[in-house]
């Protein structure tokens, strides 16, 4: 047994290990990181390059071990694991986040900007610093948001007919990503809306638990649904940015310098990212038009547009503000 003195002291040796939190923190990291997408997916290779760069910079102390094609799950579950440490980078997407950090479901508003260059404006200014701060100062999230990743416009698409018009969607049933405003914005459009986490998507459109689903053209075409759904339909109602998000618990380990190499980093990353995005969309297209992909393109939103307005009422009013100032960018 402990006397009280000795107790004591221990309570003062363990506030000191604390304290000594920068010193220990130079010993030797591996960043554990999981991305939904395969090895190539722009996503992916951005944060293997960033731990490319970590490792050089750090002499191996710092790297960057990625688990990709949904080796440890979901995206749902890359934030649970991000949260309690068990990785340290979660790249998701802010759909999936959204119910996280409900600051960020602005972003998950159909047609909410002009094109995918006002999102990236947006993003690179004021607002998506400010964003990425909400989910690092969110006293539930347990995570640091480091970046933005460019993930385009995502499109209709499923393996019943083309979707010319909006009437076409009646009845079928598309998958959206596992929040409440996706499947409310499906359900104005004249589709059903089913959550599904990502990882289950090819199964469900194979087996027909789903008609259909949502996505840009990379993902469509690199996680292999346009091997089961031929219709592709160019709707872009909307444009989700992705997050390069770290483990607060990890976080808190490293030291100031570690943590601002990290930062600066993920901003190189999230450079990156967006020239590699733009040659991924590009080789997207073409292996659909190979593979013999439906794509239709729709010369008028507005119907599309004029049918979300149910989702706008529900959940735009408490974003009123910011929502101001994005449409203000240019
Ligand atoms: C992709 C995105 C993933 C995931 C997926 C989905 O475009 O890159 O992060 O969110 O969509 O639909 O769940």
């Amino acid at each position: 047994m402990f006397g009280k003195r000795q107790a004591m002291r221990f309570a003062a040796a363990s506030a000191l290990a604390g304290l000594a939190g920068p010193a220990l923190a130079q010993a030797k990291m591996v960043f554990k990181a999981s991305d939904v997408h395969p090895a190539g997916y722009p996503t992916v290779a951005a944060v293997e390059e960033m731990g490319t760069a970590l490792s050089a910079a750090t002499n191996g102390r710092l790297s960057v071990q990625m688990y990709a094609s949904m080796q440890l799950g979901g995206e749902k579950e890359a934030i649970e694991q991000a949260q309690v440490g068990a990785i340290a980078l979660a790249r998701v997407s802010v759909g999936t986040l959204g119910p996280v950090v409900p600051d960020l479901n602005v972003l998950n508003l159909p047609f909410l900007f002009r094109n995918t260059e006002h999102a990236q404006h947006v993003l690179d200014g004021a607002i998506g610093q400010e964003l990425l701060d909400k989910v690092s100062n969110s006293p539930t999230a347990n995570m640091i948001g480091l970046c933005w990743m460019d993930a385009g416009a995502r499109n209709m698409y499923d393996t019943k007919h083309a979707i010319n018009d909006i009437g076409d969607l009646k009845g079928l049933k598309v998958r959206v990503m596992g929040n409440p405003m996706f499947v409310d914005m499906m359900n104005a459009l004249g589709g059903n809306g089913v959550a599904m986490g990502y990882d289950q998507v090819f199964t469900a459109l194979q087996t027909g638990v789903v008609d259909g689903a949502e996505n840009n053209p990379p993902s469509f075409v690199f996680d292999n649904h346009y091997q089961v759904a031929k219709f592709y339909t160019l709707t872009e109602h909307l444009i989700v940015p992705e997050m390069l998000a770290f483990s607060k618990p990890i976080w808190n380990k490293l030291s100031k310098d570690d943590q601002a190499l990290v930062q600066k980093m993920a901003r190189e990353a999230q450079a990156r990212e967006r020239v590699l995005w733009n040659e991924y969309q590009a080789k997207a297209l073409a292996k659909m038009q190979e593979a013999g992909i439906k794509v239709v393109t729709i010369a008028d939103k507005a119907p599309f547009q004029a049918a979300v307005k149910p989702v706008w009422d529900k959940y735009a009013p408490q974003f009123a503000d910011v929502i101001k100032r994005i449409q203000a960018v240019q």
